[in-house]
Parts: structure tokens; sequence; C-alpha cells
């Protein structure tokens, strides 16, 4: 159903907020990136801004760690929102399609300019698929990418994906 709940944010917003597929599909034109395959070849779809989300439920000056938690697998990055707050989008559609999960749908953070796993705080590792809810806070949140070459081998191993 497109009325069904994809996303929530919450946390250090003016308006807390619950967003259908139909409403992320209808945040303003400015803030839809139609082919995100133009900012990195290796990804496909139709995203919207973190700024355009944003924008819907008004930052509070607080507001300083952005916390991406997917409940699917249990996944969670939490990352300065300065960092990523001009450049982060999620990635919702795909051929006019809800996003699928093979490619982490119904919704994936992507920052375009991340930099290699573990290498930075802004890592390959922080574009959480299957991102069920966004978190503002004034401290870090929960966090538990792999910390070490190990762990993270073995997520990739689990997850089947390409190595990052
Ligand atoms: N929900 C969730 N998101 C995740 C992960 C995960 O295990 N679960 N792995 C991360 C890691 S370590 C990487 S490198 C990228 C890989 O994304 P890709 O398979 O689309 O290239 O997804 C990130 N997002
Ligand atoms: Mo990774």
């Amino acid at each position: 159903m497109s009325d069904t709940p994809l996303l929530r944010i919450s946390g250090e917003v003016d308006r807390p907020a619950r967003f259908s597929l139909a409403e992320v599909a209808a945040v303003d034109a400015r803030y839809q990136i139609a082919d995100v395959s133009r900012l990195d070849a290796k990804r496909r779809g139709q995203a919207v801004t973190l700024e355009g989300l944003l924008a819907k439920v008004g930052v509070r000056p607080a507001a300083a760690w952005l916390t991406l938690h997917s409940s699917t697998d249990d996944f969670h990055a939490s990352i300065p929102l300065a960092d990523v707050r001009a450049s982060a989008m999620v990635i919702y559609q795909l051929d006019g399609a809800p996003l699928p999960a093979s490619v982490g749908g119904p919704v994936r953070f992507f920052i375009p300019d991340h930099a290699a796993c573990h290498s930075a705080e802004i890592d390959e590792c922080a574009n959480v698929k299957f991102v069920d809810h966004i978190e503002l806070s004034t401290t870090r949140g929960r966090d538990n990418r792999p910390e070490d070459e190990k762990s993270h081998a073995d997520l990739h191993r689990r997850q089947s994906g390409t190595p990052g």
C-alpha cells in the first residue's frame, strides 16, 4: 500500500513525521534527483535529498548527529549532520516502482562523496540500506558499523554484496 509509512524522522526536529512513499515522492521537485547514476555510475534510481526531507520536519539548532536505523537487519550508523547535510539523499524509487531490497530498498541512504569503508566517519558503510528511521540528536546515536577489517569482511560475506 502506498500509504504505509516508509520512513520515520524523529529527535531534534520541530515536527516528527512518518513518510509514505507517496509523501516522499511529493517532496518539492527542487529536492528530487531523477537519476542518481549521474552522481555515481554504480547506483540507480530516483532520490530525494536529505535537505528536502529535513525541510518537512524542521531541524532544531541543537541537532548535531544524524543516525540511520535499519530495523530490517539491525544495522545503525551515526554521523555528524553537518558533514552530510548538503550532499546526502535517500534513494526510494527505481523505474517508477518502489526501490527493491536487492539494492537497499525500500529506502536507501546515499552519500555520493563517501570515503572508503573505515577510512573516515563518513564511509561507504554509512550508506545504510533498508533505512526505516532517521533520528537527529545532540550527541552521537547508535552505531554498529563494523570496526575492524575482519568484522567488516564478515558483514560483506553475510550480505553477499560487493567488497567495499
Ligand atoms: N542495513 C544495512 N545497510 C548497510 C549494510 C548492512 O549490512 N546493512 N552494509 C554497509 C556496508 S559495510 C557497505 S560497504 C554498503 C554496501 O552497499 P552495496 O552492497 O549497495 O554496495 O552498505 C552499507 N549499508
Ligand atoms: Mo562496507
